[in-house]
């Protein structure tokens, strides 16, 4: 169906394919990431699926983050993969995790977490709704706000058991962004060994050159089989983690997540001091990540002690998290028009996830350098806050104008806008709805 989107279609025909997709992609218990190549519920994928669905179907948008957080663990962690309806061709498949006994009974889960950007965008279904509909959404708010608490204390506790004020990320795969090449050293420090019962399933539906390498494969793999050895118990694999970094990507939205559930605490006159706590020592920490030199918040590998390079779209994430500082977000907008940073060339598109003279950068690789809706939509809002308008408009045209040419791909080639990854995907879907709703308060 997306090669039937025409650019030229009034918007209002274009926000009824996004929602055509959405519906595509409704298998009833959830609402699958893309129409082949994710048959399972994700978690950020959730997330966002519900935001953009949230004025169109309430219902539907709820339903969503309900079946989410049933996944939930009994230390809180929300998994990165929720098997609700059984095994598929997607591998791993639910029994590879090992994780009876943790997971909630009768629905398999990963034993992996990601990006907690749920509680931001719970805040701004409840913000963005009708009067009419605001009394649900508050009402949905406080049904879910123990979950959600409970999944923020997990990070905090349980990946930041030194409270250091930076959560670790054990596995690439947590990060949302998994090949992307910040992690390259640190993958590369990780020896894998071969895991029998694993059989990579990815370049059925997407081509391979648009998949991680199989040396990350391996190693995510390999990552997999040292924690279910370990039944999973947090402590244990976090002090045998052979990966284990320190990501500006994930704490900033975790910075914004526990600002925006600090929000939500308040609407709902209950306290908020913990979650102002976590945000004091996260801005504290953050701050170290800051590398002058290149003008980017890089990674940390928490393992070899090191800074690891090729921060990317990881960098403009600060800004999301409003992590930045006024200097640290102009070095970041100036690399917007820098040709040699992330200025696409005439007939491309804002934003690479990796600098264009990044030798790392590969353009229709997967997280090393496609332009991704949802990083567009982060840093356009991150842009607005820190007073650069004019950016972030560049940043909402080009994601509208992708998905508008070429439908709802997974990811657009940053040179020419060519899409490629999973077809059908639904928070590109999503998230052009959400744009949309942006762009008309804008411009009205
Ligand atoms: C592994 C579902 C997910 C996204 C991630 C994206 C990709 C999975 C995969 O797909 O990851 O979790 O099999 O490649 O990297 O961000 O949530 O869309």
């Amino acid at each position: 169906m997306s090669a039937e989107i025409d650019p030229d279609v009034p918007s209002d025909d274009a926000a009824s394919r996004a929602l055509a997709q959405l519906r595509a992609n409704d298998l009833g218990a959830f609402v699958r990431p893309a129409e082949r190549q994710y048959p399972h519920q994700w978690n950020w994928d959730a997330a966002l699926i519900a935001l953009g669905l949230a004025p169109h179907d309430p219902d539907r948008a709820r339903h969503e983050v309900r079946a989410l957080l049933r996944g939930a663990w009994a230390d809180g962690m929300v998994p990165h993969i929720l098997y609700h309806l059984g095994p598929s061709d997607y591998r791993p498949a639910p029994s590879f995790w090992r994780t009876e006994g943790r997971h909630p009974a009768g629905l398999p889960t990963s034993g992996l977490s990601q990006p907690p950007i749920l509680a931001s965008c719970l805040l701004r279904m409840h913000d963005d709704a009708s009067e009419r509909d605001r009394p649900a959404w508050r009402a949905f708010l406080d049904e879910t706000f123990d979950a959600v608490l409970a999944w923020h204390r997990w990070w905090h506790r349980d990946r930041d058991p030194a409270q250091r004020g930076l959560v670790a990320l054990l596995h690439p795969w947590e990060s949302g962004t998994d090949d992307a090449p910040r992690f390259a050293d640190a993958l590369a420090r990780v020896e894998p060994r071969p895991v029998p019962d694993f059989e990579r399933a990815d370049r059925v539906h997407v081509a391979a050159a648009e998949r991680p390498s199989d040396d990350d494969y391996a190693r995510f793999v390999h990552l997999i089989g040292v924690y279910r050895e370990l039944a999973w118990r947090p402590k244990a694999i976090f002090a045998a983690a052979p990966f284990r970094v320190l990501d500006p990507f994930l704490n900033a939205i975790l910075q914004r997540a526990d600002a925006d559930l600090a929000r939500i605490a308040r609407l709902l006159g209950r306290p908020a001091d913990e979650l102002d706590a976590w945000q004091d020592a996260t801005r504290h920490a953050y701050a170290r990540l800051w590398n002058d030199e290149t003008g980017t918040f890089d990674a940390w590998d928490d393992r070899a002690g090191t800074r690891l390079g090729s921060s990317g779209i990881a960098s403009f994430a600060a800004l999301w998290g409003r992590l930045a500082d006024r200097r640290q977000a102009t070095r970041l907008h100036d690399a917007l028009d820098d040709p040699t940073g992330y200025a696409p060339p005439a007939g491309g598109a804002l934003l690479a996830t990796t600098r264009f003279d990044d030798p790392a950068f590969a353009p229709r690789r997967y997280w090393r350098g496609p332009v991704w809706i949802v990083t567009n939509w982060m840093a356009a809002d991150g842009f607005d806050a820190a007073g650069y308008p004019g950016a972030a408009a560049r940043l909402r045209r080009d994601a509208l104008e992708l998905t508008e040419r070429h439908g709802f791909w997974e990811h657009y080639d940053p040179r020419d806008g060519t899409p490629g990854g999973a077809s059908g995907f639904s928070w590109s879907a999503a998230l052009s709805l959400v744009l949309r709703r942006g762009t008309k308060a804008v411009t009205a």
